[in-house]
């Protein structure tokens, strides 16, 4: 496995767990050591003691170097550049990692999401290497290496479950190379393997997150165009939503994560004239941060006193410890610019403020001392902590619930 991340190390563990002989590299020395010693460096339910198994049983081992394998899988991240291009480097430094051991009979998986071609550029890339085996793009289903794009669908938070139980999209260099990559995922998966091409399994990984992109970039348009009209969103979509062929999702302060705020971009970068509706969504998205701290300058406009404001939650969404590309850190930044008062972050999920809020001399507050000092209360995140907070609790305080949980 190449890539002990997000996706890398939870797919590595259950892989072991079945009884696999899983080497996992990683260029990240801190990772590799965390590993070997059993521990995740990132929360994620029931990892820790599926870690701890897989490394107490031998089954799972981490190092900087690849080894030889009967298969490799490449889980490296995909973000984008500047002008939202997408980066493949972690991707053919992975390539050229493993062409060295690469040997005859061999199978090659990408799992990272990917613009479409990444796969066939990947195969060139072990070509070039390794001229004296033979791949797919010249020899076909008489290749001696067989490749294929698997792209990763978990939810994170129910990693565990779901990269068992979901149906995977395998798409294969060749109808060989697919079925090769199918028998190895048979070994975990209890999903449906559907078999396709590798062109189209990238196409439908990106079409699966720019999905959810554009419908939570409609919910959010929705929110803005209420808020315009004075109609409280939250109910408003609810009775939508009563409607049998009507499931409309939650507005919020933005999309996060890794995945669906980049992924989209790569359908951009492909075909920029026609996906019109795929970059709206985006930039929707994207616009969500700056409508918050709007919200907010209104509502201190009118305060007598430089408000305390209490900024609750930092994580891309609820229930996890990942603050990557999350809207909620963006509002917090622009907070700060827009000095608008004295601003308090709580995040329970973690223990230290990231560089980019450090930096701005803030500090992580208690989420019972943040609300005590508050007199603007702008929930960021709908963690199950914050929505236990009491009506009593919030009283006097000028509250915005960006994420309608209150
Ligand atoms: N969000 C909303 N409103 C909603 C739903 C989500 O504002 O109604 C926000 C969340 O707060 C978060 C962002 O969208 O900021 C994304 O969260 P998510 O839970 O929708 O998705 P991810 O990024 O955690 O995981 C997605 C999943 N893709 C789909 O559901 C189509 C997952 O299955 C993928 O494996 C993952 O991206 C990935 O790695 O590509």
């Amino acid at each position: 496995m190449l890539g002990l991340g997000y996706i890398g190390l939870p797919t590595a563990a259950v892989f072991a767990d079945r009884g696999l002989d899983v080497i996992g590299v990683d260029v990240n020395a801190d990772v590799i050591g965390k590993v070997n010693r059993g521990t995740p460096h990132f929360g994620e339910p029931n990892l820790d003691a599926l870690l701890r198994r897989v490394v107490e049983n031998g089954k799972l081992r981490a190092t900087a170097t690849p080894e030889p394998a009967d298969a490799f899988l490449i889980a490296v991240p995909t973000p984008f550049r500047d002008g939202h291009k997408a980066d493949i480097s972690y991707v053919e430094a992975a390539a050229e990692a493993i062409a060295p051991v690469l040997a005859a009979g061999n199978l090659v998986i990408l799992e990272s999401t990917s613009p479409v071609g990444t796969t066939e550029r990947m195969a060139a890339i072990l070509a070039a290497a390794r001229p004296d085996l033979r791949f797919p793009a010249g020899h076909g289903e008489l290749s001696d290496i067989r490749i294929a794009h698997c792209p990763e669908r978990v939810l994170p938070g129910r990693i565990l479950d779901e990269v068992v139980n979901n149906d995977r999209v395998i798409g294969g260099l060749t109808r060989k190379c697919a079925q090769q990559a199918m028998a190895l995922y048979k070994i975990v998966v209890a999903g449906d393997c559907h078999l396709t091409t590798a062109r189209t399994a990238e196409m439908a990984k990106l079409s699966e997150n720019a999905f959810r992109d554009v419908n939570i970039a409609f919910a959010n348009e929705l929110s803005v165009i209420c808020d315009r009209l004075g109609i409280d969103v939250w109910d408003m979509i609810r009775l939508a939503n009563l409607h049998p062929r009507v499931g409309i999702l939650r507005p919020g302060p933005g999309v996060g994560g890794h995945c669906i705020a980049v992924d989209p971009w790569f359908i951009v970068e492909s075909a920029p004239e026609d996906a019109v509706l795929i970059r709206a969504a985006r930039e929707r998205n994207d616009g969500m941060p700056a409508r918050v701290v709007d919200k907010v300058r209104q509502r201190v406009a009118t305060m007598a006193h430089r408000p305390v404001i209490a900024c609750l939650g930092l994580a891309y969404k609820a229930d996890v410890d990942d603050l990557r590309e999350s809207p909620a850190v963006d509002v917090v930044v622009r907070l700060v610019a827009a000095d608008l008062g004295e601003i308090l972050v709580v995040e329970p999920h973690v223990s230290a403020l990231p560089p980019t809020l450090d930096d701005l001399g803030l500090t992580l507050t208690d989420f019972d001392a943040a609300l005590g000092r508050a007199d603007v209360v702008l929930l960021l995140v709908d963690h199950r902590v914050f929505a236990k907070v009491g009506r009593e609790q919030l009283r006097d305080k000028a509250v915005i619930d960006t994420r309608g949980i209150w």
